[in-house]
């Protein structure tokens, strides 16, 4: 086996889905990714602005770098679960960070045995994950930004390690979105500004995950029944078909929290909230961000039913959850009238 079949090899056994390989060089599209900081659409994550460098050329992050192994993980759990609001699937249980980097550590420890020196990230490193992704023929960016697989759609994790090795690049497999419009067409909050181009500050994705204020009025509407992040983008495209639920069960639907209904979520204590979200990354918003989150969705759907929950969570003493409890009971009670 060449070197190159070795680590594709250990990428099966470890669980990947995908492997294949670039070679180390500057993403395709840094001229997109400093533009689009220069546009401020990174709106609060300020980490995505420092060492643009090191983020747009991986030789930068590792001395001696020569490929960058890309991975791509299914996590597809199912169709549909939750009655009353949405959860974006990647988060419907466990957080992939976590599966995923014992995954690259198994990996790397059989890179070193073949003689090289690995850096491993998912999601979190300072890597344009997509644009590799792209090179390396794992799939394309479509006009939504997000990296679509040629057999599993979009509803794959993607990662990697950049490695000293020497390995022959895989070829890209190019763009396959067509004319195809769907995505920029069915985003609630118009966040796809052009093809391949979100405007963070816009997506649902953004504004109920990493956005930690109150959540701008203009957008509450548009959020409808989307509770945490959202999969508008994703569900419509057609590259989709080909769609398999995963095999890792730790991504399925967890039943403690989709058997609740809206409303219970606000009688949470913050002991109740990361018990219910243990090892899930919805605990990483804690438990205000949360109900400011229910609070929206509840202002959308909610009916007289709602209104005792919501009239306690408008006196907490978070002002965060007092004020968009505040903001629900007036849209319910003017659906009501
Ligand atoms: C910041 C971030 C976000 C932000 C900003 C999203 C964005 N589009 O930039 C927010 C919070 C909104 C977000 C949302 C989501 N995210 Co996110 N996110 C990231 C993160 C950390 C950085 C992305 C980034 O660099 N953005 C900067 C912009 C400029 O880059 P880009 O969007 O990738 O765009 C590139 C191309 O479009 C290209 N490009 C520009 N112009 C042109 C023109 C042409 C013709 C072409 C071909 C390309 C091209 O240039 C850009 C720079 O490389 C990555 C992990 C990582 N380290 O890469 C995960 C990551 C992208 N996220 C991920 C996921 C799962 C999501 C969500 C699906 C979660 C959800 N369901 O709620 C949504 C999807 C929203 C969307 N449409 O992108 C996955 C995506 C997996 C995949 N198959 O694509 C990643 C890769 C994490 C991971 N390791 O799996 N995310
Ligand atoms: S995740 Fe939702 S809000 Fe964000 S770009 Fe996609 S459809 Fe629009
Ligand atoms: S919905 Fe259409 S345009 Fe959007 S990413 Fe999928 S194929 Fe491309």
């Amino acid at each position: 086996m060449t070197p190159a079949e070795s680590i594709k090899q250990l990428a099966r056994e470890a669980g990947f889905d995908d492997c294949r390989i670039a070679a180390a060089a500057e993403a395709r599209h840094a001229g997109e990714f400093r533009e689009w900081i220069a546009d401020g659409c990174h709106g609060e994550m300020a980490w995505m602005e420092r060492t643009p460098e090191r983020r747009c050329d991986p030789r930068e992050v590792l001395a001696g770098c020569k490929s960058v192994v890309c991975l791509a993980l299914n996590y597809y759990p199912g169709s549909s679960a939750g009655d009353g609001y949405r959860i974006a699937r990647y988060a419907w249980n466990e957080d992939y960070h976590d599966i995923i980097e014992k995954m690259l550590r198994r990996m790397d420890e059989g890179m070193q045995a073949l003689g090289g020196t690995q850096r491993f990230y998912v999601d979190t490193g300072p890597v344009l994950e997509r644009d590799h992704a792209t090179s390396a023929g794992l799939g394309w960016n479509g006009k939504s930004t997000v990296q679509i697989h040629r057999q599993l759609g979009t509803w794959t994790f993607l990662a990697e390690l950049l490695t000293t090795l020497e390995l022959p690049a895989d070829a890209p497999f190019g763009d396959h979105c067509g004319k195809c419009t769907r995505c920029i067409d069915a985003c609630p909050t118009k966040a796809i500004t052009a093809p391949h181009r979100v405007d963070a500050r816009r997506c649902i994705s953004y504004l109920t995950i990493e956005h930690k204020g109150p959540i701008p009025e203009e957008f509450r509407e548009a959020i409808g029944d989307r509770l945490y992040g959202c999969d508008e983008c994703l569900e419509v495209c057609p590259w989709n078909r080909f769609a398999q639920v995963s095999r890792e069960s730790r991504f399925h639907a967890r039943e403690a929290v989709f058997e609740k209904k809206p409303r219970e979520f606000l009688a949470l204590t913050d002991e109740e909230f990361r018990a219910l979200f243990a090892k899930s990354p919805i605990k990483r918003i804690k438990r205000a961000r949360f109900l400011r989150n229910v609070c929206v969705v509840l202002g959308n759907t909610g009916t007289a039913e709602d209104l005792p929950a919501l009239k306690i969570a408008a006196e907490d003493a978070d002002p965060l959850i007092a004020e968009h409890a505040g903001w629900a009971v007036g849209r319910i009670l003017g659906r009501l009238a």
